[in-house]
């Protein structure tokens, strides 16, 4: 049966809640018994019954998706794209004006700073897309205090050093990085590009530093892995699932394709609240008696949330030992927020925590990883005698980083790296590739100058007295006010009126 090759008119008939196929890179599927189990709603699978989904299916499912979780009884062929008629995809006026935008996007040599990218994409970006990389939790206080916790720790410069040759290249659990970032997981890559995650693996090779490939990301694993230059190294970000068999698998087919690290998120139960993205209403106008019995539909959720559900809530420390069991991979815990969890990382023997609030996306009023950072390092010391940075047990931060002088500061607190995330995802989508490498550049030049100024020629020379982060607990003293960061922070919206 796999090997049938359908017409386009033989798939349109089967447009029903009843017998409802879909066509998928040429593949036609039976998903009529699949329509329940949907997580982001049958409403959305029905508006394509008997037509071809591809584009509504790019950007937000890996391409093996439908593959992994349909019956093969169900993959019933392919069919000749020739007689498939032409989807009408609806642009809105207001994504049309941005589209055209594009034209007018500044040369990258115009482009100056982290910021700048962002500025660009709010106002070229789709606009769903743009919701769902720039929202963040409830009220957005968390993303915000992100990028303001820098803002409370000030340099303490020493001069007179011979600064004529500086060096910032270092080693993230072994791996030689020649800049203490990493380019942390971000989801769903192809709504800001069509090449999605594949933009950041190519300037991750050319620059010299590590990619983490995401659980969600929109490109395969495989093709991720795949598109590695010989000697490039990856990390893995993993969603742990409620059948623990598929994580089992993939880890291990991770480790097997040669992921460096295992950066297990724990910060994620359940999604946070990120109403920018639920404003959005990734609507699917199924006609409305396809829909009666659709109460399933999580769509006003957003993106995001439509599609996690299969991470398990019931992860715990109790999960470590079977993690250790089947990889052999420096494992990692990504969202740790206090000292106790990362004492507790360090006593189960795990190679490094991430100290991170998921980009301010989960808890409403977590603190930022670079405070968490300050207490983690002085609690390791005073409980375990440990200083860092450390090789046998690391810490890495993400979240709010602009600057090289954001890492830098990170640094001296005792950070091995620091994750960027959003900056990346916003360089790919107004300038894919060539975006990304200009992110890695400016943080070039920006280290090569910061570390002369500071007086460090290597990053060992980077220590704890070079910061006074006296403030850095004190949620209420003034900040000045970053123009640039607050020039893109787009405010939330209120419910509007229904149009007449
Ligand atoms: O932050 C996110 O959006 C995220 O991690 C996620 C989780 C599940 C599905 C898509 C994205």
């Amino acid at each position: 049966m796999a090997g049938k090759v359908f017409t386009g008119e033989e798939v349109a008939q089967h447009n029903t809640r009843e017998s409802c196929w879909i066509i998928v890179h040429g593949k036609v599927y039976d998903v009529s018994e699949f329509l329940p189990d949907h997580p982001g709603g049958a409403k959305i699978i029905l508006k394509y019954a008997g037509k071809d989904a591809t584009a509504e299916y790019e950007p937000i499912h890996p391409p093996d998706a439908i593959t992994k979780n349909l019956p093969p009884e169900k993959q019933l062929g392919s069919v000749d794209m020739n007689t498939v008629k032409k989807v009408e995809v609806v642009i809105r006026a207001e994504d049309k004006i941005r589209q055209e935008r594009f034209a007018q996007l500044p040369s990258l040599s115009e482009v100056l700073n982290l910021h700048d990218f962002e500025a660009l994409a709010r106002l070229v970006m789709n606009e769903k897309a743009w919701a769902y990389y720039s929202s963040a939790a409830d009220d957005e206080i968390t993303i915000r205090e992100n990028h303001a916790a820098y803002h409370r720790i000030w340099f303490r410069p020493r001069i007179l050093r011979n600064v004529t040759n500086v060096d910032w290249s270092t080693k993230i659990l072994g791996i030689p990085t020649k800049l203490p970032i990493y380019i942390t997981a971000t989801a769903l890559g192809k709504l800001g590009h069509p090449d999605g995650e594949l933009n950041l693996t190519r300037a991750a090779a050319k620059y010299g530093v590590v990619q983490m490939i995401p659980t969600l990301a929109s490109c395969s694993f495989d093709e991720l892995v795949d598109a590695a230059a010989p000697g490039q190294s990856q990390f893995l970000q993993l969603y742990v699932n409620k059948d623990r068999e598929i994580t089992r698998k993939f880890v291990q087919h991770a480790e097997k394709r040669g992921i460096k690290g295992l950066f297990i998120t724990v910060d994620a139960p359940q999604l946070g609240r990120r109403e920018k993205d639920m404003r959005q209403k990734f609507e699917a106008e199924a006609p409305d008696e396809m829909d009666k019995n659709d109460q399933k539909a999580d769509r006003s959720q957003g993106a995001a949330r439509a599609i996690s559900t299969f991470i398990d809530p019931g992860l715990c420390w109790e999960d470590i030992p079977w993690f250790k069991s089947i990889t052999k991979m420096p494992l990692i815990l990504k969202g740790v927020q206090c000292w106790e969890d990362a004492l507790r990382a360090y006593d189960e023997g795990l190679a490094g925590v991430v100290l991170s609030n998921h980009g301010g996306r989960q808890l409403e009023f977590a603190r930022s990883g670079v405070e968490v950072l300050a207490e983690v390092v002085e609690k390791l010391k005073e409980k375990r005698g440990i200083e860092f940075p450390n090789e046998k047990f690391q810490i890495f931060v993400d979240g709010g980083v602009r600057r090289a002088t954001d890492v830098l500061k990170a640094i001296a607190l005792g950070a091995t790296a620091v994750g960027i995330g959003r900056p990346f995802l916003y360089a790919f989508s107004t300038y894919g590739q060539d975006g990304v490498e200009k992110i890695l550049q400016i943080l070039n030049d920006e280290f090569e100058m910061n570390m002369r100024l500071l007086g460090a020629p290597t990053l060992k020379d980077v220590v704890r007295d070079m910061v006074d982060a006296s403030c850095l607990h004190q949620h209420i003293v003034s900040v000045p006010d970053d123009r640039l960061f607050y020039l893109n922070y787009e405010s939330m919206a209120h419910a509007q009126l229904r149009v007449a």
